[in-house]
């Protein structure tokens, strides 16, 4: 472990709270990042329907499908909102005078590359402090931003989302960045449980900008989560395999498959693994089992596609108020900068 004073990132009360076991990267002292899995896992499976929470998709395999469905020429979503956020960094960072960035669920932080070299050039300096429960995206993003921006004070903070952000002191002016339209995957009482601790975390001088999917014609938002190479498919059903390895259980990919769709009334993508057979799911280490119904389906993950002025006028009771709405051509996807309420 080496030995650094915690930066200045953090509150005052909360230096004592955070170590460094590599250069820049931080944690909490003492945190268990792996005992909320199981009973999450395993609370969620016995519900009615059977469902899961999104985070437990991103093992190592996990988040390398993802990076590929980043590429694919139907999830439009990724190269649509780099597009926002090239043309548009310049005025986010001229309406956001900030010493530091703080990235939510930052990966490999390449979007944010464009805020970065706009906040460097306009302000000279910048602490960059991407939040992440894997270490390996926080090591490649310190490795990518130290490379190309020497002169940014990179501190990665290894933790959840919510463990981090309320850990950095109120009275630096830091710009959130939430991008990827990863508030989508949040279910409806994540979402304002997570707005609620964020803006209760930011003080007076911070801001937040947020990258939000929109809601759009149906054929355009199912191809992007059915796309022809599989994927996708792949990415939802390795959660299984990553639950097997934490569970010891019995998921077999050959007996399940993959179906999408969108919830018009929800206005969600909603994506399943659905048995293709009966069969008895085991938890050795919990000493519990269940039976997965033929067709009875699991839902792994929604993703929720939003109006962008009902989402400022949403955030608003947050005390969060918007400040630009940044968007493409085609108005796909929104970029919104928001500033907290003093
Ligand atoms: C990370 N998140 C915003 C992606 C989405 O579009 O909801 C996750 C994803 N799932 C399947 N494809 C992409």
């Amino acid at each position: 472990m080496t030995q650094e004073k915690p930066p200045r990132i953090f509150a005052a009360d909360q230096q004592a709270r955070w170590v460094s076991n590599h250069a820049g990267i931080w944690s909490l002292q003492g945190a268990d990042l792996d005992s909320v899995p199981t009973l999450s896992i395993l609370t969620t499976l016995w519900d009615q329907p059977r469902w899961l929470e999104a985070y437990h998709l991103y093992d190592k395999r996990g988040s390398e499908l993802f990076e590929q469905i980043c590429d694919l020429p139907e999830y439009y979503l990724t190269r649509t909102e780099n597009a926002i956020l090239e043309r548009h960094a310049g005025e986010i960072i001229a309406n956001a005078p900030v010493q530091c960035i703080a990235e939510l669920g930052a990966g490999y932080s390449k979007k944010t590359v464009h805020l970065l070299s706009h906040q460097v050039r306009r302000r000279g300096n910048c602490i960059f402090a991407p939040i992440d429960v894997s270490r390996s995206a926080l090591l490649a993003s310190q490795r990518a931003v130290q490379k190309d921006f020497p002169q940014i004070e990179f501190h990665g903070v290894h933790s959840r989302y919510e463990d981090g952000f309320s850990a950095i002191d109120r009275d630096l002016p830091t710009l959130f960045v939430f991008l990827g339209s990863s508030i989508g995957n949040f279910n409806h009482t994540d979402f304002p449980r997570f707005f609620q601790a964020l803006s209760a975390a930011m003080g007076p001088h911070d801001f937040l900008l947020l990258g939000a999917d929109r809601v759009k014609a149906v054929k355009m938002l199912e191809d992007a989560y059915n796309d022809n190479r599989g994927v996708t498919a792949e990415f939802i059903l390795n959660v299984f395999g990553s639950i097997n390895r934490l569970l010891q259980s019995n998921f077999e990919r050959d007996k399940m498959r993959y179906h999408s769709w969108l919830n018009p009334e929800w206005q969600q993508i909603e994506m399943y693994a659905v048995s293709r057979e009966p069969q008895q799911i085991y938890f050795p280490t919990a000493e519990t089992s269940f039976q997965w119904q033929k067709d009875e389906r699991i839902l792994v993950e929604i993703s929720r596609k939003f109006d962008p002025i009902r989402l400022q006028e949403q955030l608003g009771f947050f005390g969060l108020l918007p400040v630009k709405h940044f968007t493409d051509p085609n108005e796909w996807f929104s970029v919104l900068l928001f500033k907290k309420q003093a």
